[in-house]
């Protein structure tokens, strides 16, 4: 269908219109998002009217999905990376068929329990691929799915694996910084099967995108090695043929559509006025009567909406043959790819790889950093469970994340298993939760655990969806040394276990290490942060080759002797030093224990009487961190003492640093005598 169909007028953007150039379907998603923003009182109208035609053409001309079977592996992925526009995504759900976006749900938009939510949410209505609404999260997240796809094809075949990922993408997208980092890794790694629709309306809140921005987004993406071509985003048919030239592109595709906000409305449109606010009554009888939509709020006719529910049905027989497709594929290869996309673990070998390196360890204790302790424990791993794939932004040799079977994935070879993802931590986070969404794949990281907070939005999107993914993040301390208090995480292992369903875990050897890579892998629903050593530390975990002890979040690492007076709680790195505080303790007759706390999170998940018998009673309580205390009044109570950090760090060999900040045996063994009286 044209977009000239009921044409009378051009839509302008400085005046108000009689009537505008519009297309029943795409008029569909406009009334539908006018309709329920108005309802709920609340929502933004202006982005699903002005990329009404955009999404039209690419549901109805290009996407290969199918709305009774959501989860099918090999559908094409659609990102609304602008959230915000959440009523295009719902329209396009219930117009197609979904029977997750029912029209009551539309009427319900924004309210408790619905299945249509402010922003997308993956994990509340299906059809969702990703949480969107942090500007840039969603596109970078697309180039993860794209990189996915390439993987499983390049692993599994193209007879399973070939289908492309969208994205729309607004002003909003392409400001924020991520998209950079996102942009540029697409063009070098040529994610040919990447498109994104740019809703080029040049309206932000504030007003017109030249208060803040000048950027030529054409220039841009093709000096980021994409092919980018302009479209007027309200003429189908030219919208249709940027997207048949995407199809065989041997780069990623930017198509800019120039887009009217809130296009319809006869005041508004073409201005900030239609982003995030109802249009009001006035204004949408207005709309109603320019776009030729003489409909009842929530209505769509029935020839629309049949004509939506046949673009629903049109990747049918592609979904057949795949599935016949997949059926003739080889046994083993079949169920390895559906045992990949359900995101099973392979149990027994798993088991047997944690196993190797505990036997290994407890046979020949070793005194290693915890960062070499995880490349120990992933040269068991990687060649147990081939959906890992491993990567650092660009400090391969620091967190040691390569192990030296993987080879690398390049433009032209994706069956590796480590990305470099260059100097791109947010990129790179939010890549790693479109592997994880696309299925197939277990993907962990590499960076410093101080550049966490480079990570942190995507981060925090991994928690909110619950998805697996992993990070290493390595130096996480003081005790990375010379590179001094730029580089030396104070604030930030509290700071990631305040939030909610992130796994934080520090351990303080390297029996530990490798149990806490065993959870993270474990705890399919939630990501984890795995926090490591630069420095060497002993290895005090022996002959404890069944149990996972880590599971439990804390557990008696040291028993006193005799009836414990002081409990020292300690993580990761610091965990040997109250082992030596505790022996200076025992020197004086002070009998003191020694718990370990490698996950808060996991601690404070154990049952009441589970935790209440590692706190224990002990008079006097310690906690020791090279981090600050905040959080481990929860354990040790405002009344125990702590020994961490209260400042930033400083630039010295590390020995010094823990002797200047005071975190020391002595000083452990201190606190507990002064509390003691
Ligand atoms: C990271 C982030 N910062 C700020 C916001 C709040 N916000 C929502 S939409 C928007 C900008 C709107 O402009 P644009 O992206 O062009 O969307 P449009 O106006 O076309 O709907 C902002 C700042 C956000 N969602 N995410």
């Amino acid at each position: 269908m044209s977009a000239n169909a009921n044409s009378t007028a051009a839509v302008t953007s400085t005046g108000p219109v009689a009537a505008v150039a519009s297309e029943p379907m795409a008029n569909a998603i406009r009334a539908l998002a006018m309709d329920a923003v108005e309802q709920a009182k609340s929502g933004h109208p202006g982005l699903p009217m002005g990329a009404a035609d955009v999404a039209t053409v690419l549901f109805t001309k290009f996407l290969k999905f199918n709305p009774a079977d959501p989860k099918w592996p090999d559908r094409d992925r659609f990102v609304l990376s602008a959230g915000h526009g959440s009523m295009l995504i719902y329209s396009l759900l219930y117009l197609t068929g979904y029977s997750s976006v029912t029209i009551d749900e539309i009427k319900r938009f924004r309210q408790i329990g619905s299945k249509t939510p402010g922003h997308p949410e993956n994990f509340i209505t299906e059809g969702v691929e990703t949480t969107t609404g942090p500007l840039g999260q969603g596109i970078a997240t697309a180039v993860g799915m794209a990189m996915a796809e390439k993987h499983m094809a390049a692993v599994f075949g193209k007879e399973v694996a070939d289908h492309k990922t969208y994205v729309l993408a607004s002003d909003g997208d392409l400001m924020e910084g991520i998209s950079q980092e996102a942009i540029a890794l697409a063009g070098h790694l040529k994610l040919n099967k990447l498109i994104v629709l740019f809703d080029d309306n040049g309206i932000s809140i504030d007003g017109a995108l030249s208060l803040s921005d000048s950027t030529d987004q054409i220039k841009r993406f093709e000096a980021s090695n994409w092919n980018a071509m302009r479209v007027d985003g309200h003429d189908q048919a030219a919208i249709a043929a940027a997207l048949t030239k995407a199809q065989g592109s041997d780069k990623p595709t930017l198509i800019a559509c120039k887009t009217t906000i809130g296009y319809g409305a006869p005041n508004k449109a073409g201005k900030s006025s239609s982003h995030g606010s109802p249009l009001g009554g006035d204004e949408i009888k207005g709309a109603r009567s320019a776009l030729g939509w003489d409909h009842a709020p929530f209505e769509v006719p029935a020839d629309i909406l049949s004509s939506w529910r046949k673009a629903g049905e049109r990747s049918k027989p592609a979904h057949a043959d795949w599935t016949k497709r997949l059926a003739a594929l080889d046994a083993t290869k079949r169920t390895e790819f559906t045992r990949r996309m359900n995101g099973d673990l392979p149990k027994q070998a798993l088991a047997d790889a944690v196993k190797a390196v505990k036997e290994s360890l407890n046979a020949t204790p070793k005194e290693i950093a915890t960062r070499t302790a995880c490349e120990f424990a992933l040269e068991q791993l990687i060649p147990a469970l081939p959906e890992m794939i491993g990567g650092s932004a660009d400090l391969t040799g620091s967190n040691n994340t390569r192990t030296k079977s993987m080879t690398a994935i390049t433009p032209s070879d994706f069956s590796g298993r480590y990305i470099h993802y260059g100097i791109r931590e947010h990129g790179m986070a939010a890549a790693m939760n479109g592997m994880t969404l696309h299925g197939g794949i277990i993907p962990f990281s590499g960076t410093f655990l101080v550049f966490s907070d480079y990570c942190r939005p995507a981060i925090r999107l991994a928690a909110l969806m619950g998805e697996r993914v992993i990070h290493i993040m390595t130096h996480d301390s003081i005790g990375l040394g010379e590179d001094g208090p730029t580089h030396q995480p104070v604030e930030h292992v509290a700071a990631l276990r305040a939030m909610p369903n992130l796994l934080v875990f520090r351990p303080c050897d390297a029996v530990e290490t490798v149990e806490c890579w065993q959870l993270a892998l474990e705890n399919k629903d939630r990501p984890s942060v795995l926090a490591l050593t630069r420095q060497n530390l002993p290895q005090l975990s022996k002959n404890f080759l069944d149990k996972n002890r880590c599971a439990a979040g804390a557990y008696e690492i040291v028993p006193a002797s005799g009836k414990a007076q002081v409990s020292i709680f300690a993580s990761g790195s610091e965990v040997s030093i109250a082992a030596e505080g505790a022996k200076l303790l025992a020197a004086k007759g002070i009998a003191a224990r020694v718990v370990s706390v490698p996950s808060f999170e996991l601690f404070f998940e154990q049952p009441e009487a589970a935790r209440k018998a590692i706190i224990g009673d002990a008079a006097v309580k310690i906690g020791v961190e090279a981090g600050v205390r905040q959080g481990w009044d929860a354990i040790i109570g405002n009344d125990g003492a702590f020994v961490g950090m209260s400042s930033f760090g400083a630039s010295a060999p590390y020995k010094e640093l823990y002797k200047h900040f005071g975190i020391t045996a002595e000083a452990v063994a201190e606190a507990a005598m002064k509390k003691l009286g």
